[in-house]
């Protein structure tokens, strides 16, 4: 059983704490069954927005006591999902994630109000293309990010972009075993390397906001609360998944998941 002090002091010192035990190899094994049924029937959602509205494993994923209690220790008792979804790299496929920071892009208000959480569904090791972390990084803030005019085809991040000027010897590897967890802190220098495993590296992924923050750069952001209470009400609510693949939970992901796109490019073209 972890402390908040095993959590959240490496937290504050590091910019990520790692591993974090959450599931069991077992009901880890479910939730990839799972989302490999929700990938069969649908196809690919690799880096697909707000997971959680359609699949009822990604919300049991999301709303975890073991996940919640960690992202708690972080960012304190009232607690929002802001995004969920599921990063995959394909067997021996080029993807690859560049050096970057999360909240550059997302226009929200509080730097400490943010946490993203990574449980590994299969194996993440160096071979497999696990995170990378720059530790302390978080502490000097936002850093410039290059976006070039074209998108390479084997990048993740969805403008591209990447950090000229990362000190590569001070990059660590967070390997993660099936059902352990990392958590990051927004301004935590990042990366991860091609998958050069003979299995899929299938990272399940979500943020988390405390309530008080609110978004910046445009309107009409949502969240569901998953712990605690929001007094603010600064984001629209959700609708999470009840039952898996409801057509109309599928459109309503389908727009959320164009409204963060758009956002993306626009804050790009400012
Ligand atoms: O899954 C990966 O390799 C990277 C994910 C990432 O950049 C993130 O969680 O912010």
């Amino acid at each position: 059983m972890m402390t908040d002090t095993d959590v959240a002091a490496p937290y504050r010192r590091n910019g990520f704490v790692a591993p974090i035990r959450v599931l069991d190899a077992e009901s880890a094994r479910s939730h990839r069954a799972h989302l490999e049924s929700a990938e069969a029937q649908i196809g690919a959602v690799h880096y697909q927005d707000k997971m959680h509205l359609i699949l009822t494993s990604t919300w049991e994923l999301a709303t975890h006591p073991g996940v919640l209690d960690a992202v708690e220790a972080c960012i304190g008792p009232n607690i929002l999902l802001y995004n969920s979804m599921y990063v995959i790299k394909e067997p021996h496929s080029p993807a690859k994630v560049n050096w970057h920071q999360d909240l550059t892009y997302w226009g929200l208000s509080d730097d400490d109000a943010q946490v993203t959480a990574w449980l590994a569904l299969s194996p993440a090791t160096a071979e497999s293309g696990c995170m990378q972390m720059v530790p302390g990084s978080h502490l000097g803030g936002r850093v410039d990010h290059v976006t070039p005019d074209r998108r390479a085809d084997d990048d993740v991040l969805d403008l591209g972009q990447y950090i000229e000027q990362v000190d590569l010897a001070a990059g660590v590897h967070v390997p993660l075993e099936v059902g352990e967890m990392s958590l990051h802190h927004g301004w935590t220098v990042h990366s991860s390397l091609p998958n050069r495993s003979d299995d899929r590296r299938i990272g399940f992924n979500a943020q988390y906001l405390a309530p008080h923050c609110r978004q910046v750069m445009h309107d009409g952001d949502t969240a569901v609360l998953v712990r605690g209470v929001d007094e603010f009400g600064h984001f629209g609510t959700e609708m999470p998944a009840t039952t898996d693949l409801d057509p109309a939970a599928i459109e309503r992901q389908q727009a959320a998941h164009r409204l963060i796109k758009a956002n993306y490019a626009a804050v790009r073209d400012r």
